[in-house]
C-alpha cells in the first residue's frame, strides 16, 4: 500500500475514508456519497483543508483546543516524554513524575477542596468513573441503596453506556438499550425554548426545584448524586437563569447528595474563570474534566474529588481503572498546556479583554431578522434561529433543517459554527484575537443572510403550529 499523505488528491482520500472509516454521530452512507471535508493542518484559530481553503474554527475542534493550534511547546514536551518514558501504568503501587506533577497542579487550580484526581482518557470515561465512584462512596458509608443519579434532559455527558445514560439525549437513548438502571432525568433550565410566559428568574427557580421534587419522589434514601454541566454545551449552549444554580446548591446541601459538575467543556477558562463552578459559585463534590485540560492535543480526562469524598474512597480498594489512567505523555502535555494558559494569562483575557469584545459583537447578531436570541458567557455562545422573534417560535420545517442550512453556509464562508437543532453554537479557541473576532462575526452575519434568503425563497420562514 502506498503511503497516505496530505498530498494525495482529495477524491482519493475521500474514497478511502468512505470505504473504511466509520465516523461518530454520522450517517456514514450519506457522507461516503458526498465525501468528507479533509482537514490537513491548523495554526492558531485557522484550519486548512485538503483543497487549500482556510477556515476559522469557531468551535476549537470539539470545544477543546483552548490554546489554539500549532503550539510547538506541546509537541516538544510530548516528544521528550515519549523518549524518556512513553508509558507506564499507575496501577499496582506505581506512579511516575508527569502524573504526580499534573495531579498536584490540578489540586492547586481546582476550586475548594477538590484536591484529588482519578484519571481517564476522555470525558465519557471520567463520567463512567463518577457513576461507580458516587455509588461506591455511599456503599462505603453503609448506604448501598443510595444509587440513583439525577441528571437532566438534553444534558450531554459522553457516549459510553454509563455516560450516555447520564446524558439526556433521546436519540442516544434510542440506540443500544439505554439508560442503565437508576438514572433519573429532570427538565433543563432552557428559558428561551421552554420558559413560556415566565420570567427567566421564575423559570430558573422552577427548574431547579424539579431536583427537590425528584429527590422527594424517588426517596432521599435512594439518591446518590446530581450531575450537570454548569452551562449545557452540546445541548445548545444553554446558559441557565441566574436563579438556577444557587437553588440547586441549596437542594444538594439540604439533602446531602453529591453534586457532580461536568466541566468537560466549561473547565479551563471557557466561561471566563478556570472552572464553570467558579463562574456560578457552586461547590461540587466531584468535577469531570477533559477537553481543555490538554487543549485536545492528546486524550486525557479525569474526575476531581473533594477531600471528604476522597477520605471515604481511600478506605477501600476502588476496583476501577483504565490502562491509560494518568498516561505519562498525556499528563506531560496537559501540564505544559496549563503552564501556557497560566503564564499567558489566557483566562484573564477571556474575562476582561477578548471575551467581552466577542460578547459585545455576538450580541449584535440578535439584530439579524433570523435571530431570536444571541447569548454568550466567557467564550461559549449561541444563537436561536427563528421565523418569529417575538414569539420565540420554532420552524415548521422541523428542528435541524434550518440549522444545517446555516452551518453549511458558514462552511462556505470559511467559518466552522456548529448547529444544535436550530441553535447555532460557538466555542472558539480562547486565544482568538479581536481582528479574528471581527472576521468570525462578519462571516456569521453573511451566513445568516444567505440562510435567510434561502428560507424566504423556499417558503420556509414559517413557524411550527
Ligand atoms: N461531558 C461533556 C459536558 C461533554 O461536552 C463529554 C462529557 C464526553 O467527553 P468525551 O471526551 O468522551 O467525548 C462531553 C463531550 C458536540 C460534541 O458536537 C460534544 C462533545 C463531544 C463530541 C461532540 O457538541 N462533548
Amino acid at each position: 500500500m502506498t503511503a497516505i499523505t496530505n498530498h494525495m488528491p482529495t477524491a482519493e482520500l475521500q474514497a478511502l475514508d468512505g470505504a473504511h472509516h466509520m465516523h461518530p454521530f454520522t450517517h456514514n452512507a450519506e457522507l461516503a456519497s458526498k465525501g468528507a471535508r479533509i482537514i490537513t493542518r491548523a495554526k492558531g484559530v485557522t484550519l486548512t483543508d485538503s483543497e487549500g481553503h482556510e477556515i476559522l474554527d469557531a468551535m476549537a475542534g470539539l470545544w477543546c483546543v483552548n490554546i489554539g493550534y500549532g503550539r510547538d511547546e506541546l509537541a516538544d514536551v510530548a516528544a521528550r516524554q515519549m523518549k524518556e518514558l512513553p508509558f507506564y501504568n499507575t496501577f499496582f503501587k506505581t506512579s511516575h513524575v508527569p502524573v504526580i506533577a499534573l495531579s498536584a497542579k490540578l489540586a492547586e487550580l481546582a476550586p475548594g477542596d477538590l484536591n484529588h484526581v482519578f484519571f481517564a482518557s476522555s470525558g465519557s470515561e471520567a463520567n463512567d468513573t463518577n457513576i461507580r465512584l458516587a455509588r461506591t462512596y455511599w456503599a462505603e458509608l453503609g448506604k448501598p441503596e443510595k444509587k440513583v443519579i439525577i441528571a437532566r434532559k438534553n444534558g450531554y455527558h459522553g457516549s459510553s453506556m454509563g455516560s450516555a445514560s447520564l446524558g439526556g439525549m433521546s436519540a442516544m437513548h434510542a440506540q443500544g438499550g439505554l439508560p442503565i438502571a437508576d438514572i433519573h432525568h429532570i427538565d433543563q433550565p432552557y428559558w428561551y425554548g421552554e420558559g413560556g410566559d415566565k420570567t427567566p428568574e421564575e423559570f430558573g427557580l422552577e427548574r431547579a426545584q424539579a431536583l427537590e421534587e425528584a429527590i422527594i419522589e424517588l426517596g432521599e434514601s435512594r439518591v446518590a448524586a446530581f450531575i450537570a454541566e454548569p452551562v449545557q454545551g452540546a445541548g445548545g449552549v444553554i446558559i441557565p437563569p441566574s436563579t438556577y444554580w444557587p437553588e440547586i446548591q441549596r437542594i444538594c446541601d439540604k439533602y446531602e447528595i453529591l453534586l457532580i459538575a461536568d466541566e468537560v467543556i466549561c473547565g479551563f477558562g471557557r466561561t471566563g474563570k478556570w472552572f464553570g463552578s467558579q463562574t456560578f459559585n457552586i461547590r461540587p463534590d466531584i468535577m469531570t474534566i477533559a477537553k481543555g485540560l490538554s487543549s485536545g492535543y492528546l486524550p486525557i480526562g479525569g474526575s476531581m474529588v473533594s477531600d471528604a469524598v476522597a477520605e471515604v474512597m481511600d478506605a477501600c480498594e476502588f476496583a476501577h481503572g483504565y490502562t491509560y489512567s494518568g498516561h505519562p505523555v498525556s499528563c506531560a502535555v496537559a501540564l505544559e498546556n496549563l503552564r501556557i494558559i497560566q503564564e499567558e494569562g489566557i483566562v484573564d483575557k477571556v474575562a476582561s479583554e477578548t471575551g467581552p469584545y466577542l460578547q459585545q459583537k455576538w450580541r449584535m447578531l440578535a439584530d439579524h431578522p433570523l435571530v431570536g436570541e444571541a447569548v454568550m458567557i466567557g467564550m461559549m455562545g449561541s444563537l436561536a434561529l427563528t421565523p418569529d422573534k417575538a414569539a420565540r417560535a420554532a420552524f415548521a420545517s422541523g428542528s435541524g433543517t434550518v440549522g444545517n442550512f446555516c452551518r453549511d453556509n458558514c462552511f462556505d464562508n470559511g467559518l466552522v459554527m456548529r448547529a444544535v437543532g436550530d441553535r447555532m453554537v460557538i466555542s472558539p479557541p480562547l486565544v482568538i484575537t479581536n481582528p479574528e473576532i471581527d472576521t468570525l462575526v462578519e462571516r456569521a452575519w453573511q451566513a445568516l443572510d444567505q440562510t435567510h434568503a434561502r428560507l424566504k425563497a423556499e417558503g420556509l420562514m414559517r413557524a411550527a403550529s
